[in-house]
């Protein structure tokens, strides 16, 4: 038998022709992937990705694992019977915006809701790559894109916000090009269980170039971003001199300078990726710029039983009160009749 502890980055490399842009933030997400696959203490064999379609769903054939290329929007779905029937898998979902919060919405609303215990990376560049660049329902509002010629006019989705709304148990940000974070990250969705969303905000260079610059730019990334770390205070800028607290006048969230007006660390908020009230969690994944930094690292993570594991609970009830032993004697019980 294969001994999983020797398996390297390597044994997940593929024999496929990746068929991504050059430059493209995709390529960044799967070394990130791959890097992992290793650290999940899996067979190759029980590690199964799982995607719609989209430049992002094209994964499965680039990492050496077992996987499906499904129809666009319909992972979820796929991933929830996998993981039903065979409980052991490690089942990931790669996914654009596109293919998750437009034609998959409903289907990632309500696998968040049940708890699937199924991993999903949602690589977000606010755009539709692959079928060339229409809007998506993340694409900031007013933006002018090839179906939005005169700019948007819908408001677009926080997938954070959507996640921890629809009572989600794990949720975290990175950036395609931070692979330390992205890593970091990756390993704590894996060991979550339940359903664990990790959006990356990944760069198009050819339909969307730049659409996280103004966060990401090398000169004024320590002020536009904030690593959120459990257990720590949260602090950032190039200084380290900023941080969050909650104001003491409106409960909201708010940006202080510390050693200004006598604020010191102590006032900040200390991370807690653990904390059931949804209200921080929530707050800290709607930060956005120019008035706040962007939340990345893990922000929320709780506990709460998972589908798979209540559905085979209820099986075995159900097997033990009953007194039917076989499909014949089930076919013949209950209301029958005759057609003559
Ligand atoms: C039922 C159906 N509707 C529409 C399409 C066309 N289509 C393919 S991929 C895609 C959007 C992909 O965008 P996204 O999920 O954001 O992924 P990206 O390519 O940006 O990684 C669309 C609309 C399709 N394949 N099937
Ligand atoms: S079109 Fe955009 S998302 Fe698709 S491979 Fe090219 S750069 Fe990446």
């Amino acid at each position: 038998m294969e001994n999983i502890l020797k398996l390297t980055k390597e044994d997940f490399i593929s024999d496929q022709m990746v068929k991504w842009c050059p430059g493209c933030g995709d390529h960044a997400i799967l070394t990130s992937l791959e890097k992992i696959m290793p650290q999940l203490g899996k067979k190759k064999e029980d590690i199964l990705i799982i995607s719609g379609i989209g430049c992002s769903s094209r994964s499965p054939y680039y990492i050496n694992t077992y996987g499906f290329h499904g129809i666009h929007g319909r992972a979820l779905p796929i991933a929830s019977g996998a993981k039903i029937a065979n409980p052991n898998l490690s089942v990931w979902v790669t996914t654009g915006d596109g293919d998750c919060l437009a034609i998959g919405g409903n289907h990632f609303i309500h696998t968040i809701r049940r708890n699937m215990d199924i991993k999903i990376v949602l690589f977000n560049n606010e755009i539709y790559g692959l079928t060339k660049g229409q809007y998506s329902p993340t694409t900031p509002l007013g933006k002018v894109t090839k179906t939005s010629p005169m700019g948007t006019i819908e408001e677009p989705f926080n997938p954070g916000e959507l996640v921890i709304g629809a009572g989600g148990t794990f949720f975290a940000r990175s950036m395609d090009m931070n692979l330390k974070t992205q890593e970091e990250i990756l390993l704590a969705a894996s060991q979550h269980r339940g359903t664990a969303v990790t959006e990356i905000l990944q760069n198009c260079v050819i339909f969307n170039n730049g659409a996280h610059a103004y966060i990401n730019d090398r000169e004024h990334r320590a002020d536009r971003l904030i690593h959120l770390q459990h257990g720590k205070p949260m602090i950032f800028g190039k200084e380290m001199n900023k941080g969050i607290r909650l104001s003491p006048n409106s409960y909201q969230l708010e940006v202080v300078n510390i050693g200004e007006n006598d604020i010191t660390v102590d006032d900040l908020l200390v991370h807690d990726i653990h904390q059931e009230d949804r209200g921080v969690h929530m707050m800290l994944a709607r930060m956005k710029a120019p008035d706040f930094p962007v939340a990345v690292g893990v922000i929320r993570s709780v506990i709460r039983p998972i589908y798979s594991d209540l559905l085979i609970e209820q099986i075995v009830r159900a097997k033990n009160s009953s007194t039917i032993t076989n499909a014949d004697e089930l076919m013949q019980s209950g209301n029958t009749w005759n057609v003559e």
